[in-house]
């Protein structure tokens, strides 16, 4: 017996009777189990050592070339009632998937250990915490766990004080993807999920459990789960300001956490609270608070260097675990805009020959433990986290939406957000480019009928009337050319120094159909090569274009049927009547 907690002890041995592993192996989260598995996998051939002298603990993972990104039609929501999952979800009966899914988990850790990892989502004293306990037959997982989350002993104390916890099963099976499913049981607070290894399939603390079951928990317990980093902007006068920013997956959440503030705005300070996931609750005032329910960063390593995002660079110089990417003849790790370094062997371990494609996956990953970031935040392990002062929604568009605007009322704010759209990028397998609906870049990631999330976010007018102010950006504009019109990176600071002045009411702004646009002076551009004719391009709408756009939005909703809360029908009517 590993625990006092008697549900958590029987569902331990029920997995164990099912999935037959040689054996079971409770984690303690300590750094010597940490290093004990690191070298067992790099025996086995599991990792493979960096040049230890340059990147210092780091090592590379090679997944199966067919197992490298998160699978959406793969994603179920099983819920007694369809409709509870929505359109928005792949839907399956609970006991149907049930039986699917086991009958693939019968035997499948024979030969294999099974390893069992309580963790704890957020930090470990919160009242807003959350813990789940993952069992796994990958030791990958394992040690991607231990970086990703608060994991071990500490989080198992909890979960017996708690006595409530979301259960995780995962398996790698044998990596067909005919044989590949990610299922989630929202009523059980339980996921299980076979034959992929990759981060988001296969971290079940990350995606499955805090946005998918949080997000279901969260509507139950009134807070909201989101797709959204968390980031603290300080003034040169010292004022803190933090901001909750939800972007689709592979849009530059990262980046934005931990920006560098460029020369021309002497002063500013950046403190990284998370880069891929807020859990936001309501405080005594009706101010609404973020923590970061994990403890690391899973992120995209190609386009990472000096310039795009040096303290991601930096960070993951040591102590980290690279996934599918390139690596040098002297053994360092290399991805594409990494500016030194030539790679030798490609993702897939072979002799580098661009003929075969890029060197590192598009979606190869870096996995690293949050406080080895510069700009960390130690608020990240604080129980009430941090109270927010804007949510900012973005996405991936060539044409339409401007640089920053502002919804005029939370209402109108939570349409903004249900009407996201982004260019898809490799983070999901699919076809990349195409504009998508993407509600508040949760698409991939609630676990229930959007319509009846949408009414979820509404509910909250009602309940303060300190809420942040919403925003939307977009950096990804493009000329004719396909030239993007914004620099991006570190410049972005320039608009969410915009995005503060609004909040303190200390600037003007253009009221138009669709929100409240800067007027172009009043964002600063100071050294930046950018001509007054692209400011205005940024900074107004096209009617037409809008229109069309707010019609399709229409459209979208009405696709939630009874579900659609009508207020949000509402906002969208009302701003199509007028464009016209
Ligand atoms: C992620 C994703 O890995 O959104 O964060 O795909
Ligand atoms: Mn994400």
């Amino acid at each position: 017996m590993m625990t006092q907690l008697s549900a958590l002890q029987s569902w331990v041995d029920q997995v164990a009777k099912l999935t037959q592993p040689d054996a079971v192996r409770w984690c303690t989260g300590t750094d010597a189990e940490y290093q004990e598995l690191i070298e067992s996998m790099l025996a086995d051939g599991t990792l493979t050592t960096l040049n230890q002298a340059q990147y210092p603990n780091c090592y590379l993972h090679r997944s199966d070339p067919s197992d490298v990104a998160r699978v959406e039609h793969l994603t179920f929501i099983c819920t007694a009632d369809e409709t509870d999952a929505g359109p928005n979800n792949n839907w399956m009966d609970p006991d149907a998937a049930h039986a699917k899914i086991d009958a693939l988990f019968d035997g499948c850790m024979q030969g294999r250990t099974m390893y069992v990892i309580p963790y704890c989502m957020g930090p470990i004293d919160s009242p807003y915490a959350r813990c789940g306990v993952e069992i796994t037959d990958s030791p990958y997982v394992v040690i991607n766990m231990k970086l990703m989350t608060r994991m071990g002993e500490k989080a198992l104390q909890r979960i017996e004080n708690d006595k409530t916890f979301v259960k995780g099963l995962h398996s790698t099976g044998d990596l067909d993807p005919e044989r590949r499913l990610i299922m989630h049981f929202p009523a059980e607070l339980s996921i299980k999920s076979i034959g992929s290894g990759y981060g988001g399939n296969a971290l079940l603390g990350k995606k499955c459990h805090a946005l998918r079951i949080a997000s279901h928990q969260a509507r139950q317990e009134g807070w909201l789960a989101e797709h959204m980093l968390i980031v603290g902007l300080e003034s040169p006068e010292g004022a803190i300001h933090y901001i909750a920013c939800a972007f689709p997956s592979a849009c530059g959440k990262t980046n934005l956490a931990m920006l560098i503030p460029p020369k021309s705005l002497p002063g500013w300070k950046i403190w990284t609270l998370g880069d891929d996931i807020a859990w936001l609750h309501l405080d005594d005032d009706g101010r609404l608070r973020a923590i970061n329910p994990e403890s690391g960063y899973f992120g995209v390593v190609p386009g990472t260097n000096e310039a795009t995002n040096k303290n991601a660079y930096d960070m993951i110089r040591h102590d980290t675990i690279f996934t599918n990417v390139a690596v040098t003849k002297d053994g360092e790790p290399w991805w594409e805009g990494k500016k030194n370094g030539e790679p030798a062997t490609d993702w897939q371990g072979r002799d580098f020959d661009a003929a075969n494609g890029k060197a590192a996956h598009p979606n190869s990953r870096f996995t690293v433990a949050a406080t080895n970031n510069p700009s960390y935040s130690a608020l990240a392990d604080a129980p009430q986290g941090v109270p927010i002062a804007a949510i900012v929604f973005g996405g991936r568009r060539k044409e339409l939406a401007p640089l920053v605007y502002e919804a005029k009322s939370w209402a109108h704010g939570v349409l903004v957000g249900a009407s996201v759209a982004s260019e898809t990028t490799a983070a999901n397998a699919g076809e990349v480019g195409v504009v998508r609906r993407d509600p508040m870049a949760m698409k991939p990631f609630c676990g229930y009928n959007f319509g009846d999330y949408w009414a979820h976010w509404l509910s909250f007018a009602a309940r303060s009337d300190k809420l942040p102010k919403i925003f939307h950006v977009n950096w990804f504009r493009q000329n004719a050319a396909g030239e993007f019109l914004w620099p991006g990176f570190g410049e972005n600071l320039r608009v969410l120094r915009w995005i503060i002045d609004r909040c303190e009411n200390r600037v003007a702004a253009n009221e138009t159909p669709i929100g409240f646009l800067p007027n172009p002076a009043d964002i600063d551009t100071t050294d930046l090569d950018i001509s007054a004719a692209t400011m205005q391009a940024l900074t107004s709408i096209d009617r037409a274009q809008w229109r069309a756009e707010m019609e399709s939005v229409g459209e979208y909703l009405e696709s939630y049927g009874d579900r659609l809360p009508d207020a949000l029908r509402e906002q969208q009517r009302n701003i199509l009547a007028a464009l016209r």
